[in-house]
């Protein structure tokens, strides 16, 4: 059983109809048979569900509703086997291009129920039956860069438990009715809360666009084709980054940046490490996400790089840093030639307008890339 999202359906207007149970009428003795009803909704600005545990027993009947009208981005509610939440958003993160399509649900047995990927104001009811294995079962918010802090327990109790284990937490039912969702706001991504890290079209790269929004403000663009950093955009209004094309086309529309350019380089790869006029041979690697931002990983002329790519402690701007396996070869930095950025280099040389890095041990540098 994957989801249940094919027996539940989006309720957009009718939240007052499921919630219209007597909820409040604690004086009835409890039907066993009955299903635990749940609600959960979220603390926008926290990027966390409104309750973080909730107890049913096992083998019981649940009405759970992920109420994301208080949201202003979009989320998922996924239940996971015990200790598997964190698995379940590193492969919901790995699904690249597949992942906005399938509302970030990965094809996994770790998926035990899911709501689809609900835009602010929405509201979906699952309505499974509990595990029958008792334990401390996760959930979570599988959207990327959402699932490290938008989690939760599922307490399993065992059937005989029956004292404590059912009691739902009293709903916080204010505006039961969900606000139709406002359009624009819908497909925003917005990372001011934490770092959201999207793999999506954008033009002009190739597809194989990675989009990184800080919680600063500033969001760029690498293409893992070129292994380069294409640009660089402070956040407007909103969000970094609006999904509409991609979530709403017929597949293949890029997503839109929302801000202003700051930054801007050709798409190859700024490292050298055969002789500077020489096009680097890349091969992107992968990466991994440390506190929702990508390390990016990829080789150049055989020489595995780490970059990672945060922001500017002072300016608007952003630092790469680089790590560079040990290598005999002279390194080079090829800086993009713009008007108005200042680029900063915490170790090597200029020579040329190109910097100059010895070769050596592990390597460690960082470019720091501002405007004024
Ligand atoms: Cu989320």
């Amino acid at each position: 059983m994957k989801t249940a999202s094919a027996s539940i359906s989006l309720c957009l207007i009718g939240a007052g109809l499921f919630l219209s149970s007597p909820l409040d009428s604690t004086a009835q003795p409890e039907d066993a048979q009955a299903p635990i009803e749940v609600q959960i909704g979220v603390i926008p600005e926290a990027l966390q569900f409104d309750q973080t545990e909730f107890s049913v027993q096992a083998g019981r009947q649940v009405t759970l509703t992920f109420d994301n009208s208080k949201g202003v981005m979009l989320h998922n509610l996924v239940i996971t086997p015990p200790g598997k939440s964190e698995t379940v958003a590193m492969a919901a993160i790995n699904m690249g291009e597949e992942g906005p399509k399938r509302d970030y649900i990965p094809d996994s047995p770790l998926v035990l129920h899911a709501t689809q990927l609900l835009r602010p104001g929405e509201t979906q009811t699952l309505r499974f039956t509990a595990p029958t294995t008792p334990g401390d079962y996760d959930y979570l918010c599988s959207f990327p860069g959402h699932g490290f802090t938008m989690v939760g327990t599922m307490h399993v109790r065992a059937q005989k438990d029956q004292t404590e284990a059912s009691q739902p937490r009293p709903s916080k039912i204010e505006g039961t009715s969900s606000k139709p969702s406002q359009k624009d706001k819908n497909y925003l991504l917005d990372s001011q809360s934490a770092p959201i890290f999207v793999r999506t079209f954008l033009p002009p790269s190739s597809p194989r666009a990675i989009a990184v929004g800080l919680p600063s403000g500033e969001a760029y663009c690498f293409d893992a084709a070129d292994c380069s950093l294409l640009y660089a955009w402070r956040a407007g209004k909103g969000g970094f980054l609006n999904m509409e094309p991609v979530w709403n086309g017929r597949g293949g529309k890029p997503a839109k940046i929302v801000g202003n350019k700051f930054y801007k380089a050709p798409n190859i790869c700024p490292i050298r490490l055969a002789h500077p006029e020489q096009p680097p041979q890349v091969e992107f690697r992968g990466y991994k996400v440390l506190g929702g931002i990508p390390e990016l990983q990829y080789r150049v002329n055989g020489v595995l790089i780490k970059e990672r790519i945060t922001s500017h402690p002072t300016d608007n701007g952003l630092v790469r840093t680089f790590k560079i396996e040990e290598t005999d070869r002279t390194i080079w930095y090829i800086p993009a030639q713009e008007n108005g950025v200042e680029t900063k280099i915490s170790q090597g040389e200029r020579e040329a307008g190109r910097i100059r890095i010895a070769p050596g041990g592990p390597v460690q540098f960082q470019i720091a890339i501002s405007t004024d």
